[in-house]
């Protein structure tokens, strides 16, 4: 024990002077990074410019993924800030809904942008129909709780703190009422920007992104109404990882839009309640990250990780037209819980630097199409019991697009040797039903398909629920001379149960 204390005395003291050692040289070495990069911002101790001048000043609120005009100012002032609690029920994907617990309206909650040194004067108001009580902890404010305690407000109610914005960064607040998780899940976060007193450089585009984890009763993408779960929650087994609050918040006509020679800067935000992000852009590098929020960039960056509870800012350049694609690059969780988003960046082509085609299908699938309204009508029309074959071959075939279509090919001819034709299939007119369970249980080992062999391997394409496979099935069926028919969503069920596969044998 003694000794190890001994031993671990020497390497501390061999480490301090190794670190003295590297100060001194690094204060020699008087580059453009370490003079503007590494400058001493003095904390919050510097950021008290005394008291607010001239008129009060109702800050400027606005939803994902916008972002206020920069505040311009040079001095200090008095800043109003007004923000509605409501609670309200969207859609969380396609025919998905869930009511979630929202600051200004929206997930994440209106963005609020602010200087060093400002005083703000927050009101945070509860809706009258709201059916909780909530608070507000901002991670900019100095002082307990961030005011979680001086805000606690119940339905109906309106309550009023005041605090001075003594450090800048970029900063995440939230609801802090028990249960705090529970109130986070549901979406009770946002971003609060206090600007430097010089400002930020000034940039083409700004976008707010923000990152939540989200937990519903049923499984991903199952249709209707879906209730909070809080086992879920504890467990840290997300449903949904979104960015935006909504599967497809900014994909599709919704996606986030540049030009090339523009600067973009994001604004990204991780509310949780547990996930870190890993997040990045497919086809871009940052050339600034100001990582966790703070004052200080890292240049060149592929890759940034944004806590919960934490944010960061990005800056890049675009030089080459296309989609690029926003992902959490825990890559599941983009491709299988919806934490994915696009920018699309308009303009002429750059050869030099990039050959062309535009981004695969497969990173896109069916949330390049802004085309996913088909699923929901169909979603909606089996609710009320009205669902025709014309519904359900809609939506299969948007869904068909972003899951099958990789291998078969979106017009079902396959590629020779490897994917077997869907197209005027003897397999598929030999058993109809036999689609069904394809999809469900997948398919291996030797088959023939219009007298040609195949001896490969469908994976099970467990993520879908019963009602995407009828659709899926239902639009292969009526399409490409294959013999027609319709799948509903009961018959699915009753071949799950039947032959279990091994996702659900687990339970
Ligand atoms: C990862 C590639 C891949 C994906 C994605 C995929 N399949 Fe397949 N599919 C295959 C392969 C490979 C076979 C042949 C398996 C074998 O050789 O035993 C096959 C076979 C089939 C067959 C039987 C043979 C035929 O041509 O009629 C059907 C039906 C089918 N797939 C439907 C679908 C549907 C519907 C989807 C989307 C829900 C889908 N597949 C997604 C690779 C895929
Ligand atoms: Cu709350």
């Amino acid at each position: 024990m003694k000794h190890l204390t001994k031993l671990l005395a020497a390497t501390l003291a061999a480490g301090a002077l190794l670190l003295s050692g590297c100060d001194r040289s690094a204060d020699k070495a008087d580059t453009v990074a370490s003079a503007d990069n590494q400058k001493d911002t003095g904390g919050s101790l510097k950021g008290d410019f005394g008291p607010p001048q001239g008129p009060e000043i109702k800050a400027i609120l606005t939803s994902p993924p916008m972002v206020p005009p920069a505040t311009g100012r040079k001095t200090p002032a008095k800043v109003i800030v007004e923000l509605n609690v409501v609670e309200k029920e969207m859609e969380i994907s396609e025919g998905v809904t869930y009511t979630f617990w929202t600051f200004g309206g929206t997930v994440p909650g209106s963005f609020i942008r602010i200087r060093q040194g400002d005083t703000v004067v927050f009101h945070l108001r509860n809706m009258p129909d709201s059916k909780m009580p909530h608070n507000i902890d901002l991670h900019g404010v100095t002082g307990p709780g961030g005011g979680a305690a001086s805000s606690f407000t119940a339905p109906g109610h309106v309550s009023r703190f005041t605090f001075k914005a003594l450090n800048a960064g970029l900063y995440v607040y939230h609801c802090a009422t028990a249960p705090v998780g529970m109130h986070i899940a549901n979406g009770m976060y946002g971003l609060i920007l206090v600007e430097p007193p010089e400002g930020l450089p000034p940039v083409d585009k700004e976008y707010y992104v923000m990152q939540g984890d989200f937990y519903t009763a049923g499984k991903y993408r199952e249709k209707g109404h879906q209730a909070f779960d809080m086992q879920k929650g504890i467990d840290e087994n997300p449903t949904y990882v979104l960015f935006n609050g909504a599967e497809g918040s900014m994909t599709g006509d919704k996606a986030l839009t540049a030009k090339t020679g523009e600067n973009v800067r994001l604004f990204v935000g991780n509310g949780g309640p547990n996930l870190v992000s890993s997040f990045h852009v497919i086809g871009e590098i940052f050339d600034k990250v100001w990582f966790e929020g703070g004052t200080r960039y890292q240049e060149n960056v592929q890759t940034t990780l944004i806590p919960s509870g934490g944010a960061a800012i990005m800056e890049f350049h675009m030089e080459v037209p296309g989609s690029y694609v926003l992902v959490d690059h825990s890559i599941f969780r983009a491709f299988n819980k919806g934490a994915l988003a696009i920018l699309k960046a308009d303009g002429p082509e750059n050869k030099e630097i990039y050959s062309g085609k535009e981004v695969d299908a497969m990173y896109i699938g069916e949330r390049a199409q802004p085309n996913l309204a088909a699923v929901a009508t169909a979603a909606t029309a089996a609710k009320s019991g009205a669902l025709t074959v014309d519904d359900q071959i809609k939506a299969g075939q948007a869904l068909f697009a972003g899951t099958c279509s990789t291998c078969h090919q979106p017009n079902g001819e396959g590629l020779e040797g490897v994917f077997p034709p869907l197209a005027k299939s003897s397999y598929i007119a030999a058993d109809p039903k036999k689609v069904i369970d394809v999809v469900l249980h997948g398919l291996s080992g030797p088959v023939t398909v219009n007298g040609k062999d195949y001896n490969s391997v469908m994976p099970p394409m467990t993520q879908l629920t019963d009602d995407e496979i009828a659709n899926i099935s239902t639009y292969v069926l009526n399409s490409w001379g294959n013999p027609g028919g319709r799948i509903d969503k009961a018959e699915v069920a009753t071949r799950r149960k039947a032959a279990p596969t091994a996702a659900a044998a687990e339970h």
